[in-house]
């Protein structure tokens, strides 16, 4: 699948540290990546009422951590999928009248268009759900050869996700929240002659109306989600890589379960990504943004208003990547205006040494990606650089870094945050 165009990043003086980011299964700050490559997956969009705020903010919070990353001298390799196929996307598809494969391909174009305009790098490798049957097909034999997986009366298979070591630790639920989350999250605790109530679906057998594939030996049907991604990102990025990412929403099951995959696929428990990060939830109103609910802001929606990308984006970093919080017009207010005054900053005749403030924003995302620390520290530098030489705390007009000072910082800033002012 095509992503969308490269997004340029300036050089910048000196180089960025070692990134660490709060790892689910532990709760603890854990190194991202430890050089001299670094890997993640980051679960992409399911191809319908895209893009919301929410999906903006997850992949600008794991765009934060390509750019750290690439600044601290790493070789990044980013995958990403697109599920572009699946049973939310067929019955939206069904209820609008419109072709599931004409709304899939609309609105991953719009996913992309709002990405870009966002400033977030694209994946390096970029799958879509459809693209990956025939690698699922031969995963789902081997799991069905290995005792892993079972089929059932009607041929659809499904995997023994309960009994592969180390199921549960990721997310830490206990069982009955465990099947609460799976039948809220696309899952079918109830579906009878199933072993275990959260065996994950692996091959869906075809059914009269819904879109199906050759799967060899499985007989025509199409994937389920979770071994989407445990194949995609096993052959996009080899195993264990080093960071899964996405919304807290796929902690369980998805995350859960499709580690759980590349266990059973590898035979290897160290198989499964080494850290995952979870994005939190943005909310509308007091409740999470989400296409069952229909209460969404829609990037596009806002661009077409006339909304600057870059305040979409400032508005976005704000917030700590990890909280959930919720979308208001007063965010979006102080976000233009934040953008404005950086922007009158950056354009005065020098400024206020840059490299300190490069140096804190450096720091503030080393330590889990704080974004709002960055933005603070920008914040005092444009106060100060507004002021003018002389005034409050004087940055001296003698200083040969005072020249260049706003320049330097334009391009830290558009290094760092994808914010090019
Ligand atoms: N295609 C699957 C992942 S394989 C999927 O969950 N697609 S999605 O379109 O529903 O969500 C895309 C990404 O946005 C996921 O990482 C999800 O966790 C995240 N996301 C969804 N809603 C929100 C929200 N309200 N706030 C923050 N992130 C969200
Ligand atoms: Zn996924």
């Amino acid at each position: 699948m095509l992503a969308w165009p490269p997004v340029p990043v300036p050089q910048i003086p000196g180089r960025g540290s070692t990134i660490r980011v709060r790892d689910t299964a532990s709760g603890e700050l854990r190194v991202a990546a430890e050089g001299p490559t670094a890997r993640m997956y980051v679960c992409g969009i399911t191809p319908y009422d895209a893009t919301h705020l929410g999906h903006a903010a997850t992949y600008v919070a794991f765009d934060l951590l390509v750019r750290a990353w690439r600044d601290a001298g790493l070789e990044v390799t980013y995958a990403s999928n697109v599920t572009d196929v699946d049973d939310p996307l067929l019955e939206r598809a069904a209820t609008t009248g419109v072709d599931w494969r004409e709304l899939a391909a609309s609105q991953t174009a719009l996913f992309a268009e709002d990405m870009a305009a966002l400033g977030v790098l694209p994946p390096d490798v970029y799958v879509g759900a459809v693209e990956s049957i025939p690698a699922v097909v031969e995963a789902v034999e081997l799991m069905l050869a290995t005792g892993a997986a079972y089929r059932l009366d009607d041929g659809d298979v499904y995997a023994a996700v309960t009994l592969v070591p180390g199921f549960g630790r990721l997310s830490g639920l206990d069982r009955q929240t465990q099947l609460a989350q799976f039948a809220e999250r696309g899952g079918d605790p109830d579906r009878p002659g199933k072993r275990d109530p959260l065996d994950a679906l692996l091959w869906r057998s075809e059914r009269p109306g819904e879109p199906a594939w050759d799967g060899r030996s499985l007989g025509r049907g199409r994937p389920g989600w979770h071994i989407e991604c445990a194949v995609i990102s096993r052959d996009g990025l080899g195993v264990p890589f080093d960071v899964q990412g996405g919304g807290s929403d796929l902690a369980f099951p998805h995350h859960e379960m499709s580690g759980a995959h590349i266990v059973a696929l590898t035979g290897d428990v160290t198989a499964r990504p080494r850290v995952h990060v979870h994005a939190g939830m943005v909310g509308l109103g007091g409740e999470k943004m989400s296409k069952s609910l229909g209460n969404l802001v829609l990037v596009s929606e806002l661009r077409a208003r006339g909304v600057d990308p870059r305040a979409i984006r400032l508005a976005i970093l704000a917030h700590h990547y990890a909280s959930d919080w919720d979308w208001t017009d007063a965010v979006l207010a102080q976000a233009e205006a934040r953008l404005e005054r950086w922007r009158a900053a950056v354009s005065g005749n020098g400024g206020p040494p840059a490299e300190p403030v490069l140096a804190e924003i450096r720091a503030a995302l080393a330590e889990d990606l704080d974004a709002p620390r960055a933005l603070a520290a920008v914040d005092a530098w444009a106060e100060l650089s507004l002021a003018g030489p002389g005034a409050g705390e004087a940055w001296d007009v003698s200083d040969p870094r005072v020249e260049g000072a706003p320049g330097v910082l334009a391009r830290s800033l558009d290094a760092l945050l994808g914010v090019r002012l």
